[in-house]
């Protein structure tokens, strides 16, 4: 626990602003022992607080996600904030920042410049406290930069680099785009379109992002892949996440997976840049997700319904490409959850089980360190990375008048 300045306060200006209102809310929804325990907890009962956030949480994980109310979502984040403040008063920093996190992760939107604002002050008095080891260089995440081909290809699907390569170019124009592959509904390989993004420099770098989010909270998916029965997810400090990557287990491959680490690390927000290339077609950017992980990990053959640049921050990915008109013979999965995945693991497969896939063509690539990979809306894709690998993917959805929206 470090040294307490008493007048050192976790401020909270939106809570203390709404709280009233949301108390009334949580009341008409028939949450009058939250109210109370909330109204303590605000009074300086800590055990109030814990108490506050554990009855959220059940109410948070009383059915499906998307039949919670969100008032309940933000009763969680203000219980977080209420626990949070304790924890800060009492020097316990860490502490306040992962369960701040667990708010901004879990928790609703009135209270996130509140939970935002206090992740920030924790952590300086966290960094304040840090001693950072070592001589003063930096520390390279990954120093492995080149891969042997002839290795790579024998862990690769059959086939893969042998047939239709995603074509290159450089520098492309957003015009050039649009008329030669956004509008064709065309794959491209995008090169010299983020040399500019300081996550090109910052993110090898482990000290700097131990400093900017070593303390923060984060979703992890642990096994083979999602469709795979010991696959599981879990919570690690980011610097516990990347201490999993450099140790890179190859029985419990850890992924950092289509994740919204941006919303949460507004530093690592500042490092990248939205491409030009997802203004084409004129409409909204519906999510932007981090994809970090050691080398292995492995997204199954599946597809989405949005434009996709897949932009390659660190290390290098395999991808590999199918068109939707294909989709019968990838095999979907058939429960509606899991429809946009293919039943073909193409890592191991039994061709008589899953015999049409076998002479399909595709195209493929590796997405090098600074490349953007353009994917269409429901093009079936494989990705396997091959070094440790931070990756950024901007989905945006075409103009309701686009074919391709
Ligand atoms: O990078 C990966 O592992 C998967 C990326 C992906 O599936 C996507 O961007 O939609």
């Amino acid at each position: 626990m470090a040294a307490v300045n008493s007048d050192d306060v976790m401020q909270t200006p939106v809570l203390d602003a709404e709280s009233h209102n949301l108390l009334q809310r949580i009341s008409e929804e028939g949450g009058y022992a939250y109210v109370s325990m909330s109204t303590r907890a605000a009074n300086g009962d800590v055990r109030a607080a814990e108490e506050a956030r554990e009855m959220a949480w059940e109410q948070l994980h009383s059915g499906p996600w998307t039949s919670v109310l969100p008032v309940w979502r933000d009763a969680y984040a203000m219980a977080c904030l209420h626990v949070a403040k304790f924890h800060y008063a009492n020097g316990e920093f860490t502490e306040a920042i992962r369960v701040l996190d667990m708010g901004l992760i879990m928790g609703g939107m009135v209270l996130r410049e509140d939970l935002d604002s206090a992740v920030r002050k924790a952590t300086e008095r966290a960094n304040d406290l840090r001693t950072v080891n070592g001589d003063g260089n930096p520390k390279l995440l990954t120093d492995q930069n080149e891969i042997n081909l002839t290795e790579v290809i024998q862990i690769l699907p059959m086939k893969s680099l042998s047939c239709k390569l995603v074509g290159k170019r450089s520098a492309l124009s957003l015009e050039g785009f649009m008329r030669d592959y956004f509008l064709s509904g065309s794959p491209v390989l995008l090169s010299d379109g983020m040399n500019h993004w300081p996550a090109r420099i910052k993110w090898n770098d482990l000290n700097y992002l131990k400093t900017v989010a070593g303390y923060r909270t984060v979703p992890v998916e642990v096994g083979k892949n999602y469709l795979c029965s010991d696959w599981k997810q879990e919570m690690l400090t980011f610097s516990e996440f990347l201490e999993r990557i450099q140790a890179n287990d190859p029985n419990a491959p850890t992924y950092l997976a289509q994740h919204p680490l941006f919303d949460q690390i507004r530093e690592l927000k500042n490092d990248i840049v939205i491409p030009d290339y997802c203004f084409a077609g004129g409409t909204e950017m519906k999510s932007v997700n981090a994809w970090f992980g050691p080398a292995g990990t492995v997204t199954p053959l599946h597809h989405d319904p949005h434009h996709n640049i897949l932009a390659q921050v660190v290390g290098k990915k395999y991808v590999r490409l199918y068109p939707a008109s294909l989709s019968e013979e990838l095999y979907p999965h058939s429960e509606s959850m899991l429809k946009n995945s293919s039943q073909v693991d193409l890592d191991n497969f039994d061709p008589n089980e899953f015999p049409k896939i076998q002479d399909l063509e595709f195209m493929d690539c590796i997405l090098d360190e600074g490349e953007m990979l353009y994917i269409p809306p429901k093009w079936w894709h494989y990705v396997r990375s091959l070094t440790t690998s931070l990756s950024v993917s901007f989905w945006w959805s075409a103009s309701p008048s686009s074919p391709t929206s």
